[in-house]
């Protein structure tokens, strides 16, 4: 493996230009595998199905890609920050007559919808502070919490449980678990196309059975207002302060002076520096093919071992 350079501007563009061309080999080599395989098969199958097989392997090739980046990330930091290489992927790479593009987000960088079921008194009020900011009614939070949890009681007087949803038409029953995907949401009692729409910036579903907390490093500033209900100036100062490398510890972000007074105490059971999921997404497009693959993928932190707990594609 390439070391590189992790301080100083210059070598940091140096960095990513290594980065791109370590991309581009590990491309062409996944496509040198295709065309030897795909050369017995060409004789036999339409051009359709050889550009879909052939995007495929490119977009299982960036998701390899990027694993090995968080990989690597892993094993040289202790945080998660916007300026690390996981973050500088996206840019498009055209090999041979495909364009591929492979990128990854912070899972972590937003609000698990999964956490409304843990621990009533942190997340719930800040859920319904980041539903106020976005001028969503608030009793989406109550509707959602009752879509998650187990049980078939309303737990806030504006929730909704089967009763509620077998008066809909047609009628259905509450998931009463985990969310898979935020479009699941739709089902959710009072959450329209708009709502979801203004929603989707800033909430995710970690399928994770325990609690995940929010990166301090990598989540947007609205996240900061809700979280420790501050104003809006105040959370993009706490954005600002990041600097180039990150908050590098809790209590250093705790002290910011942004953060005075109970604003504190709201914040500090959320957050976190450093994070255990991501989403990587693969587009590849060959001919007027555009494929997508959407994997999540799951960093251990004891062994930085990456597993990945699901993949999705589709036709862009
Ligand atoms: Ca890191
Ligand atoms: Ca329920």
């Amino acid at each position: 493996m390439f070391p590189i350079e992790r301080s100083g501007a210059g070598s940091r563009q140096a960095g990513v230009a290594l980065l791109s061309v370590m991309f581009i080999l590990v491309l062409l080599t996944t496509l040198a595998v295709y065309v030897t395989e795909a050369d017995h098969l060409m004789l036999s199958r339409a051009g359709n199905q050889r550009n879909f097989e052939q995007g495929m392997q490119l977009a299982l090739g960036g998701e390899q890609w990027a694993v090995r980046v968080l990989q690597r990330d892993g094993a040289d930091s202790e945080i998660d920050h916007l300026n690390e290489d996981w973050n500088r992927l996206g840019q498009p790479v055209t090999v041979d007559d495909a364009d591929m593009r492979t990128a990854v987000e912070d899972m972590q960088g937003r609000f698990n919808v999964n956490n409304l079921t843990r621990r009533d008194e942190v997340w719930y009020p800040a859920f319904k502070r980041l539903l106020r900011l976005l001028d969503i009614d608030e009793g989406v939070a109550e509707a959602v919490v009752d879509w998650i949890d187990p049980d078939e009681q309303r737990t806030h007087a504006n929730g909704a449980e089967d009763l509620e949803y077998l008066l809909f038409d047609p009628p259905y029953r509450a998931a009463n678990r985990r969310i898979a995907d935020i479009g699941e949401l739709l089902l959710v009692q009072g959450v329209t196309d708009d709502v979801l729409t203004r929603l989707t910036p800033f909430i995710t579903a970690i399928p994770d059975q325990r609690e995940t907390r929010i990166n301090v490093n990598t989540c947007p500033p609205l996240l900061f207002q809700a979280m420790a209900a501050i104003d809006a100036g105040s959370a993009e100062t706490l954005a600002d302060g990041r600097g180039e490398s990150g908050y590098e510890s809790i209590e250093v972000f705790l002290q910011r002076p942004e953060l005075a007074g109970e604003a504190n105490q709201f914040a500090e059971p959320m957050i976190s520096l450093a994070s255990d999921y991501f989403v990587v997404t693969n587009q590849a497009r060959i001919d007027d093919m555009n494929l997508a693959i959407e994997s999540v993928v799951r960093r251990s932190r004891e062994s930085g071992e990456i597993a990945v707990v699901s993949r999705a594609w589709g036709y862009l």
